[in-house]
């Protein structure tokens, strides 16, 4: 039999890994290895050799439900768009137009995301729209802005990692949460460089480290200014650098000199011996990268973290040069291109600013509307969710479950409940979902056409490798027919690359711009890193920018910008070039152990499971590697409980109290214990944590809360 295959990539997380997916005998598609995949060069993980299973209607929605006496019932699309136009509707004509919200998704293609962040503004008149990003990567995407003008995860390729001569690993479990990207780091190791990765547990990447720095969670701040101060005693400071390319030092400086290791030892617990081995590793190459996750970067501090870090780059010259920088690495499928294309509250397409007049003008032409008609700057993430119900009376929510992922879940829960209307577009029926008034069905990665940007900046295509099943439609047919049924005919196709080519304008002469990559050069060039200027229009053609309504010329190719696969080699993105210290200081996190509440509790991710587990709770492979949460602790810890291995804990916070089974181990820092965030129910990590938010990024304290540890009869 023959059969046509398509190359692909995955559904899941930032790496984006190349795939290609072939009709299977059975029906449905099968994966196979795609080896011309730079990133992962045909390997997967488990998750992403299984994203077929989820794609089988067994496990998802194919029908429209609403609510009706109490229960969601399947009914017809128009019945169900009907309800939703009603919904928002009697909310916009009651209390006006920010009493409808929307919640929009990482894992939504470019293509959704900018139609998300369209339908809010233009078609609702809605300030109030944001995304799950606000809980990833925002606070190095804050962090990141303010010391180099540009916010792009990775400066540089993945493949670049090995030829650096150290890495350190902040609060990333990569072995984990991207396992094929763990061979950029044993190369790097085969090639003598050195790994070192801080994380208060020795978790499978820490275990391929050469140096372990484990210190109390939240303190990650202290731990970076503490390097620093060794940095500049030791005589190790780039002095050419930091005059040649940078502002801002001798504040910096002084704040770290205020930093003393045995200060530093006292906060983090990390010991000055491994301080000062850590200093040398990182500054006796010729080159060095700090890569950060959210360990450090979900905190309420998140942003001033991040900034330490990057002051460490800053001194030692470790930014802007050859297999030398910083890098986030991003989590979602979509977290990059996500992030700039107008999902989230502040921003406009090509990751400008909605308070930028200049900015709006340009957007305004775009979507053909007037400036003075878009709505300003709405409410982060979790204050959102924490206003449903009281200002926001209605919700459109698209890719994503809060009712699990979200800080003081069982809060946020109420929130939702309390909603007058609540409609979910989703592939399954999520926890959130089940809560819905109405609930669309839509199509899913291999079912449809899209891009996304993955953590190096490269921007992908995800080409359409079968027919979705009878009864769902996309995203963009969703957002094209309700715009229709509330008055806006025009605006909003349901073909995704006509999507693309109207953000590409919209992205022109933004800091994220798109406007020279196609999607056919997507497909012959295997992704393009932005920024990506258009190509000028034609012989005589001077400017990049590409006017609104100006067709793109044919043969762009022979022109065409290549992409920047490495970016600040020349210059940052401020207006001088340099790149800016921000001096910052430690602080406590927000909620301090005491003794009604005195261990540390802090959450985080498994190899088997994504994110809410909505989609890979429905996948028995992945069931069976990883069934269900657990309390990670010290033996310590558990002896003082009376607990052995799997038995049941309850671990209580001031939000509420989760109960799971204790996992022992000797890899976890005695005065802190973890629980993965993947499940609902009683062993919902969420309930406990603290909601607590960065005062920039407004990223919550997903890391760091108190806790106390109960045994549980039976
Ligand atoms: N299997 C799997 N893979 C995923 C995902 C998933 O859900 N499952 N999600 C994707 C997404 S969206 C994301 S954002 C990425 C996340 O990828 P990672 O950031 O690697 O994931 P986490 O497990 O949240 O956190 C990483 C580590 O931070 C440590 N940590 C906890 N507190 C602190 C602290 O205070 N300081 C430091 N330095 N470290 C701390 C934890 O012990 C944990 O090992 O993964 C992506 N990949
Ligand atoms: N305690 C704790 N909590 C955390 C974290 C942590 O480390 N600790 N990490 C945070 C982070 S980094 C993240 S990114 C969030 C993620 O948490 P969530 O935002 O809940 O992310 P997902 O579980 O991926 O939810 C995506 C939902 O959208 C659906 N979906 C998938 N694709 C599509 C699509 O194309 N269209 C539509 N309409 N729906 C789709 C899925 O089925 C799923 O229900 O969790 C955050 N919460
Ligand atoms: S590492 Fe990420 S992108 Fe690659 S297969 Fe796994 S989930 Fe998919
Ligand atoms: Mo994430």
């Amino acid at each position: 039999m023959k059969t046509a295959s398509t190359p692909t990539h995955c559904p899941y997380c930032a790496l984006q890994c190349g795939m290609n997916l072939s009709p299977s005998p059975q029906g449905g598609v099968e994966v196979q290895e795609r080896a011309d995949f730079p990133v992962n060069r045909g390997a997967l993980c488990g998750k992403g050799r299984t994203a077929p299973a989820v794609l089988s209607s067994s496990v998802r929605l194919t029908s429209p439900l609403v609510r009706s006496g109490g229960t969601l019932v399947p009914a017809t699309w128009d019945e169900a768009l009907d309800r939703i136009v009603e919904g928002l509707g009697a909310a916009r004509a009651a209390h006006g137009p920010d009493a409808c919200g929307v919640f929009g998704g990482g894992g939504l293609t470019n293509e959704k995301a900018y139609t998300l962040g369209k339908f809010a503004r233009v078609v609702l008149g809605t300030s109030q729209i944001d995304y799950n990003g606000r809980f990833c990567m925002s606070s190095a995407a804050a962090a990141g802005t303010k010391a180099f003008g540009l916010d792009r995860g990775l400066p540089f390729p993945l493949e670049d990692i090995p030829k650096t001569g150290c890495v350190i690993l902040v609060g990333s479990n990569l072995a984990e949460t991207m396992p094929p990207s763990l061979r950029f780091f044993n190369e790097l190791r085969e090639n003598g460089g050195t790994l070192i990765v801080v994380d208060p547990r020795r978790t499978k990447t820490a275990e391929q480290a050469d140096l372990h720095l484990a210190p109390r969670p939240g303190t990650d701040l202290a731990l970076a200014l503490g390097l620093l101060h060794l940095v500049v005693a030791e005589g190790r400071v780039d002095e050419e650098y930091v005059k040649g390319r940078t502002v801002g030092w001798e504040d910096a400086r002084a704040a770290a000199m205020a930093h003393w290791p045995e200060y530093v030892e006292r906060i983090t617990g990390v010991s000055v011996p491994q301080l000062r081995e850590a200093v040398r590793l990182f500054c006796e190459p010729e080159a060095a990268m700090v890569l950060t996750a959210r360990g450090p970067e979900q905190q309420s501090k998140g942003t001033d973290t991040v900034s330490a870090w990057i002051n460490l780059c800053l001194a030692t010259g470790r930014a802007g040069r050859p297999l030398s920088g910083y890098g986030c690495l991003t989590g979602q499928g979509n977290g990059q291109g996500g992030r700039e294309h107008g999902q989230k509250a502040d921003q406009l397409p090509g990751y400008r600013k909605l308070t930028d007049p200049a900015a709006r003008a340009h957007v305004a032409e775009v979507w053909g509307v007037d400036p003075d008609s878009l709505p300003g700057p709405g409410r982060s993430a979790y204050e959102l969710l924490d206003a449903l119900g009281t200002d926001i009376r209605a919700l459109l929510l698209m890719g994503s479950n809060p009712v699990v992922s979200a800080p003081r879940a069982a809060h946020v829960e109420e929130r939702v409940k309390s909603l007058d209307f609540l409609a979910v577009c989703d592939v399954v029926l999520s926890e959130t979902a089940a809560l819905a008034d109405v609930v669309l069905p839509v199509t899913q990665w291999a079912e449809e056409s899209g891009t996304t940007t993955n953590l190096e900046g490269r921007v992908l295509l995800r080409r359409r490798a079968i027919s979705p099943p009878e009864g769902v439609r996309s995203d963009l047919e969703v957002m094209h027919e309700l715009a229709a049924r509330l008055g806006v005919e025009k605006g909003f196709p349901t073909d995704p690359e006509e999507v693309f080519e109207e953000l590409r304008r919209a992205s022109a002469g933004g800091p994220a711009d798109y406007s020279g990559i196609t999607y056919r050069r997507l497909a012959e060039e295997n992704g393009v890193f932005w920024p990506c200027p258009a190509p000028p229009r034609d012989a005589e053609g001077a400017g990049l920018d590409v006017p609104p309504d100006a067709p793109v010329r044919d043969d762009e190719t022979a022109v065409a910008h290549p992409g920047t696969p490495r970016i600040f080699l020349d210059r940052f993105a401020t207006e001088d070039g340099r790149a800016r210290f921000v001096t910052v200081t430690h602080r406590a996190i927000a909620e301090e152990p005491d003794d009604e509440y005195p261990v540390l509790l802090t959450t985080g991710r498994v190899v088997a499971q994504y994110q809410s587990g909505a989609q890979t709770r429905r996948v028995d492979e992945l069931n069976a590697a990883a069934p269900g949460p657990f309390v990670e602790l010290h033996p310590r810890l558990a002896a003082r409980l009376g607990a052995s291995e799997g038995d049941p804990v309850a671990v209580v916070s001031r939000r509420g109290r989760a109960v799971a089974p204790a996992r022992i181990t000797t890899g976890i820092r005695p005065d802190t214990v973890f629980m993965p965030f993947h499940w609902p129910g009683e062993g919902r990590a969420n309930t406990l944590t603290n909601p607590a938010l960065d005062p920039t990024s407004r990223m919550p304290e997903f890391k760091a809360c108190a806790v106390r540890l109960e045994a549980v009869e039976g």
